[in-house]
């Protein structure tokens, strides 16, 4: 059951070191959820932006020995120049520190303290700087570690205030309720074990120990905590609370919009627990669905910038091209479980896929109808033998199930099934033996048949990928004849394509050397 539009985040990132290809990797898969729900005719609004505030940001703008505020409009620049550098097609672009999302800060936290939903205290525990998180005894151990990061803890104590988070107990749990929310469900299990059963802490929503905060207006020492402060961005970005809401009826208040927020693994808890708890208090919707991605894991585990073993897409886009690295993203890791990153795989998952499977395809179904067809794509007659049967069967089967596992946020397996489809058009070359075919004059007809069938499944394939592939598919449509493109709408017509003139082009992807791509990009790590 498809809504009318779509309200797709990426969680806001700190801009405290540079993007990795962790960050690309939840940034990609929402651009690709995105640009499928428009290429379908759906409105799609698609967010995303960085979280600027808290004592991390403000420590490290001190070490490089800058103004805060300069610090994070350099690191900002060079997330958004990674965002254009990877085709990103985001609606907006927010953060922390502008003044639209300030005030809504502002604003929450003095309806939260007129509903009697925070009190002050006095905060004592362990606090993680570089995860900006508190943690009790039993999650720092007797060595005092972040459970997060690995990091050691420091003991606080500072006056706070704190969210009464058993107040909206009930709301939560009617939330849970609903099986669709939390994707996959081992994440809502994980977050009723290990936080809701053994009862709730009250969140401490204030700091008092740095400055760099959205200030809270009824108490000047008190800075907002910097998750209080993020999450609001999926609110202020579309206007919330000011004059100019118009987006935010639109894709928060119509239930006629999905809202769904994507997620890694380590961030589960605030948008599962805190958020919905945050808007319930507010009287507001609650996001449809939260689906919570695996991490991309380098050998020595989690890729983070603050281990230091970071892998930047920059030097891979710049060798392999932004499909490539598109590709990689969404396809090497199944979207909802953990995957590492490795030389040899990206390598391989290139050749494998981009370069035989699909490239291939092309290359060889293109020169072909050059030389058996003069260059004109056959008409497409209905089916001669059961080989053409098959395959034309396999086109709806594979946009069917395409469009149900986007719909599902399935979103490597519904690309899984295209270059299945892909591969079969592949096989199908190999069993028609175009080449005999050739050879005899009263098999012309069924030449034409294999030649305007494989045209046909290129296409479709072609359009099935444009959210991922955003120059190749182009590239392909050129070589159909299909100088303009193609709508989404045309291509269950198989006909589309009947007399068009094929343009022969160079590969669509290069073959790669796997030990030699393997040692540059080795390199490449280690400079790191
Ligand atoms: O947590 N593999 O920001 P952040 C895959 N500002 N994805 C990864 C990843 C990895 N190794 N590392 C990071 C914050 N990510 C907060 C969010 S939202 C209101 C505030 C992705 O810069 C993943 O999506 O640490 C993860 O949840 C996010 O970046 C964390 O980014």
């Amino acid at each position: 059951m498809n809504k009318k539009r779509f309200y797709i985040t990426t969680p806001i990132y700190y801009p405290s070191g540079e993007p990795h290809i962790g960050h690309a990797y939840c940034t990609t898969l929402c651009d690709v959820f995105a640009r499928a729900k428009r290429m379908r005719g759906f409105e799609c609004y698609f967010l995303t932006g960085t979280d600027e505030h808290g004592q991390k940001i403000e420590q490290n703008a001190l070490k490089e020995g800058k103004d805060t505020q300069t610090y994070i409009d350099e690191k900002v620049a060079v997330f958004k120049k990674l965002w254009t550098a990877m085709r990103i097609s985001n609606d907006d672009f927010i953060r922390t520190t502008q003044e639209r999302h300030m005030k809504v800060v502002q604003e929450v936290f003095t309806k939260f303290l007129k509903n009697d939903d925070v009190y002050l205290g006095s905060y004592e525990g362990w606090y993680c700087t570089p995860c900006e998180s508190f943690w009790t005894d039993t999650q720092v151990g007797e060595n005092h570690i972040c459970p997060d990061c690995g990091r050691e803890v420091k003991r606080e104590k500072e006056e706070a205030y704190f969210f009464k988070t058993n107040k909206y107990l009930k709301e939560l749990e009617k939330y849970y309720d609903n099986p669709d929310v939390i994707y996959p469900l081992n994440r809502k299990t994980e977050m009723i074990n290990t936080f809701i059963k053994p009862g709730l802490e009250d969140l401490c929503v204030s700091r008092t120990t740095f400055k760099w905060g959205v200030p809270i207006r009824e108490n000047k020492e008190h800075v907002a905590y910097v998750w209080l402060d993020a999450l609001f961005n999926y609110l202020s970005a579309l206007g919330y609370g000011s004059e100019n809401d118009e987006l935010y009826k639109k894709f928060w208040e119509d239930p006629e919009s999905e809202i769904i927020h994507v997620i890694g693994a380590d961030i589960t808890r605030f948008h599962t627990i805190y958020w919905p708890e945050f808007l319930s208090a507010l009287n507001l919707r609650l996001p449809d669905r939260v689906f919570v991605h695996g991490l991309l894991m380098m050998k020595d585990g989690k890729m983070s910038k603050s281990k230091g073993n970071v892998v930047s897409p920059y030097p891979l886009i710049d060798r392999y091209g932004v499909d490539t690295v598109r590709y990689y993203l969404t396809r090497e890791v199944v979207f909802g479980s953990d995957g590492q990153f490795t030389p040899e795989q990206f390598v391989e998952r290139i050749n494998v896929d981009l370069v035989n499977n699909l490239g291939n395809l092309v290359k060889r179904t293109v020169s072909m109808i050059t030389k058996y067809c003069d260059g004109i794509i056959p008409e497409f007659k209905k089916v001669i033998n059961e080989l053409d049967k098959e395959l034309e069967s396999i086109v709806p089967l594979t946009i069917e199930s395409y469009e149900n596992k986007l719909d599902d946020l399935h979103i490597t397996e519904a690309f899984i099934d295209v270059f299945n489809m892909l591969g079969r058009a592949n096989k199908y070359i190999e069993e028609m033996a175009p080449w005999t075919l050739a050879k005899d004059p009263s098999k012309k007809e069924e030449l034409d048949s294999v030649m305007a069938h494989l045209a046909y499944v290129i296409l479709v394939g072609a359009k099935l990928l444009e959210p991922i592939l955003v120059e190749t598919s182009s590239k392909i449509y050129t070589q159909l004849g299909l100088e303009n493109g193609i709508d989404y709408k045309e291509i269950k017509d198989s006909s589309r394509l009947n007399g068009l003139k094929v343009v022969n082009m160079d590969a669509l992807f290069p073959r790669l050397d796997v030990a030699k791509e393997v040692e540059y990009i080795k390199d490449l790590m280690a400079k790191k």
